[in-house]
């Protein structure tokens, strides 16, 4: 493959290409191959991420509001609070990234996206074989009895459960709560099971969805992690890219595409 050593993918530094072509060997020998994503996958579909400087959480703070306690102290503003990120998927679309990833489900003998995201953007671009770990936005169910509720009547806020009363809240992972069982233990698998394990835009902070990378790694599965910052598992990288998902991703699609 025709790489310089060190290129421009990116306006906010350098990418190195050595380390993207390191990335397409090993993906290029790999049959199974599954990714974590996080929030920096969509922040180039200007989604905000959580804990970047101009993040979500600078101004809700998440350990009082993303759990129950929080939603139960006042609904009315955390109920708000999806509302107003549900809007702001709604106006976004998924970008290149999530294009080139629901691109490697054609490539490899199995790819899968385990994703703490909840705005559905892989899906949305063709993904098929996704694990929702955090739950979905556009999703609600019943606060006391978690099932899933199809239509609201949105005329109260929050509005209220149709079979029992109870608050309607989103289908979203709060802290303290547990991971919907059968995605977590599809997650688990996948990440036990691969060749090589890509770990995209998350910082690595929240369990024990960023417990995956290290899985994967005690399964002998060589590690890509790509983002534009440091992350706490970037100790477990065989290859770390220091770049945007948007443009690195796509890259690597070309790198594999022209190296079959
Ligand atoms: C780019 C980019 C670009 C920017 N391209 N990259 C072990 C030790 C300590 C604590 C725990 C533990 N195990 C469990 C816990 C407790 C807790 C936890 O992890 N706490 C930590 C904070 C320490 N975990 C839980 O409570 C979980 N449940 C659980 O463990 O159940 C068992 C249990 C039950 C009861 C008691 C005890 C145990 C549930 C976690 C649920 C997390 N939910 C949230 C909110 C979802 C709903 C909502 O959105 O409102 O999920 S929290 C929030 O963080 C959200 C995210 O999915 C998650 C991860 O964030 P992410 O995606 O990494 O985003 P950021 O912003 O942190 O990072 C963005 C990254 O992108 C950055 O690195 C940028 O550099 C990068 N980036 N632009 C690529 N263009």
């Amino acid at each position: 493959m025709d790489y310089k050593h060190k290129g421009t993918l990116s306006k906010g530094g350098m990418v190195n290409m050595d380390e993207i072509k390191n990335a397409v060997e090993l993906l290029l020998k790999a049959r199974r191959v599954s990714a974590l994503t996080g929030a920096g996958m969509s922040a180039e579909s200007g989604i905000q991420t959580f804990r970047d400087k101009d993040g979500i959480w600078t101004k809700m703070d998440p350990m009082k509001w993303a759990t129950r306690e929080g939603y139960l102290e006042n609904p009315r503003l955390v109920w708000e609070w999806y509302e107003a990120r549900r809007n702001q998927v709604k106006n976004s679309k998924p970008n290149d990234g999530h294009r080139a990833m629901a691109e490697f489900e054609k490539i490899f003998g199995h790819f899968s996206v385990a994703t703490q995201n909840i705005d559905g953007f892989h899906k949305l671009s063709g993904s098929k074989n996704v694990h929702e770990l955090h739950g979905n936005i556009f999703r609600n169910k019943c606060f006391d009895e978690n099932k899933i509720l199809e239509e609201l009547d949105e005329s109260t806020i929050p509005p209220r459960c149709p079979h029992c009363g109870a608050l309607a809240r989103p289908d979203v992972v709060w802290f303290g709560e547990v991971l919907p069982q059968e995605v977590w233990e599809a997650a688990f698998d996948d990440a036990k099971n691969s060749d090589v394990y890509m770990v995209v835009g998350t910082s690595g902070t929240v369990y024990p969805a960023a417990g995956l990378a290290a899985i994967a790694k005690k399964n002998d599965a060589k590690v890509v992690i790509i983002n534009p910052e440091d992350s706490e598992i970037d100790l477990l990288a065989d290859v770390l890219i220091k770049g945007k998902s948007g443009e690195v991703l796509p890259e690597i699609l070309r790198g594999l595409q022209a190296g079959k």
